[in-house]
Formats: C-alpha cells, sequence, structure tokens
C-alpha cells in the first residue's frame, strides 16, 4: 500500500507515467511468447503479390537472407490448375528450368498445390522460390490439344507473400 500512497502523493510528469506504461508493456510482453522477437527482429515482407501464371510459364522470386531467418510462405491459388511451388538453390533452379530432376527444400515447397502455409528456418544464402504452371514437375496444366483443336491457355490466378525474420 505504501507504494501506491507515494505514487499518489507525489506529483508526476508525463514522461515518468509514460516510463511506468513503457516498463509495465514490457514486462507483460516477456510472458508472451514470440512478442519480444517481433520487436526487435521485425519480421521483414519479401514477396506480396497477387497474379496469374500462364500455362507454360513460371514465377521466379530470388531472395537473400544475410542470416539464418524464418521464412514463411503463403500461397493461395485463386483460379485454375494447381501449381508446383518450390524453393530451391540457384544451382538447382537451372536443372529446374531444363526440366530435369533437382532437389528442393521440402520445408518451403508444395508440389501440385491449390493453397500452402509453409515456415521454415534456413541458413544464410541465394534462394529461388518458383511457382511453376507448366509440365515439369508434379502438377500440369490440362492439355486440351488435339487433332482438331488447340491447346488453351490454363491460367492460374495466385496470391502469395514471403517473409523473413
Ligand atoms: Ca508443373
Ligand atoms: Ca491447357
Amino acid at each position: 500500500m505504501g507504494i501506491y500512497e507515494e505514487m499518489l502523493d507525489e506529483p508526476r510528469t508525463t514522461r515518468e507515467y509514460m516510463r511506468i506504461v513503457k516498463a509495465l508493456l514490457l514486462s507483460l510482453c516477456l510472458l508472451l511468447p514470440g512478442c519480444t522477437q517481433d520487436v526487435v527482429n521485425p519480421e521483414q515482407e519479401l514477396f506480396d503479390d497477387n497474379t496469374f501464371v500462364n500455362e507454360d510459364e513460371h514465377i521466379k522470386l530470388t531472395w537473400t537472407i544475410e542470416w539464418a531467418s524464418t521464412i514463411r510462405i503463403v500461397l493461395d491459388k485463386q483460379e485454375g490448375p494447381n501449381i508446383d511451388l518450390y524453393t530451391m538453390t540457384e544451382v538447382n533452379y537451372q536443372k529446374y528450368e531444363d526440366c530435369d530432376s533437382f532437389v528442393y527444400l521440402a520445408d518451403l515447397s508444395d508440389p501440385n498445390t491449390a493453397a500452402a502455409n509453409l515456415e521454415a528456418t534456413v541458413d544464410a544464402g541465394t534462394y529461388v522460390t518458383v511457382i511453376d504452371n507448366t509440365d515439369c514437375g508434379e502438377a500440369q496444366p490440362p492439355d486440351q490439344g488435339g487433332l482438331f483443336s488447340s491447346d488453351e491457355n490454363d491460367r492460374a490466378r495466385v496470391d502469395y507473400r514471403i517473409t523473413a525474420q
């Protein structure tokens, strides 16, 4: 009770009150997992877009992180066929482009998907995330081509966001 009486008795400046409020917020923050991490190490947005991927095309998203970071990828296919979502090193991207077999980061990839919500911690380096609407990989856009018909463009509309923290 003595402390409260003292606080009430002594006139305080706004700055002093702000200091007390900040101290209280910080001590509350310490109790919440992830709260101090957000303050100290804010989430950085790498990509955020809503766009179309034509049939037989892919989107190449190259990103570099300076130190080990938690990468989050959220993707939602809103129209069209399923796509392949792959994250790989640049060397493997060359193999992917040639439609050869390649190695990808399983935790940050989702072959033949309509929606993905991925998270993984990766080492510093440069990586390539691919949103693929080609015949390579697992998913393949429908082929309407025939003797008397030509293939139609089955484009996929994707909404995606990649962040690093
Ligand atoms: Ca594919
Ligand atoms: Ca087609």
